[in-house]
């Protein structure tokens, strides 16, 4: 049932797109991020991957490794190897652009839904489905989204022992 209306969802989003025909304004107003984790072994859909992103620009307090402090944070997760994006209030928005296979997680968000920020500190952790922490990156990592297209963090191989879970690199690419 919930695939059906998936799909009737995103027949209605790509139907609504045609109709409207308009072509993406480049510069501020078009201006996308693509979050990537990329593991030692496949993914496991059964794992939760998240990725909190905090936007008020202070590089000096960003997202702990604690995720139940993350309430006012954006926080973008792959759950069942599906991507949602967590908005501070609360919503919760299915993502359309991102994918999740292989190696690696991939979504797509445009940055006026984050808010239109200049810079992202960013965490990134792995859950089992009990709420567990199998592995997180050791400190947060900054993006400044009008200097840098792309900002890479890389994490020791082997620390975490489900190679499912073990994160060797996550990315923030912005495109234009
Ligand atoms: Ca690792």
């Amino acid at each position: 049932m919930l695939r059906i209306l998936c799909v009737l969802f995103l027949c209605g989003v790509l139907c609504a797109g045609c109709a409207r025909g308009e072509q993406p304004q480049w510069g501020e107003t078009g201006r996308a991020v693509t979050f990537r984790i990329t593991c030692r072994g496949e993914l496991d859909p059964e794992l939760t991957y998240r990725i909190a992103i905090d936007t008020d620009g202070d590089a000096l307090t960003g997202p702990s490794s604690n995720p139940s402090e993350w309430n006012n944070l954006y926080v973008l997760e792959w759950r069942n190897g599906n991507a949602f994006l967590l908005a501070p209030g609360g919503t919760r928005t299915y993502l359309l652009e991102s994918s999740f296979s292989g190696q690696n997680a991939e979504a797509k968000i445009g940055l006026e839904t984050l808010g239109s920020p200049e810079q992202l500190e960013v965490m990134a952790l792995v859950e089992d489905s009990g709420g567990n922490i199998l592995e997180r990156l050791r400190t947060f990592f900054t993006i400044r989204l009008k200097y840098q297209q792309l900002v890479s963090r890389s994490d020791e191989e082997g620390d975490a022992s489900n190679p499912s879970a073990d994160i060797l690199r996550v990315s923030v690419e912005v495109s234009f």
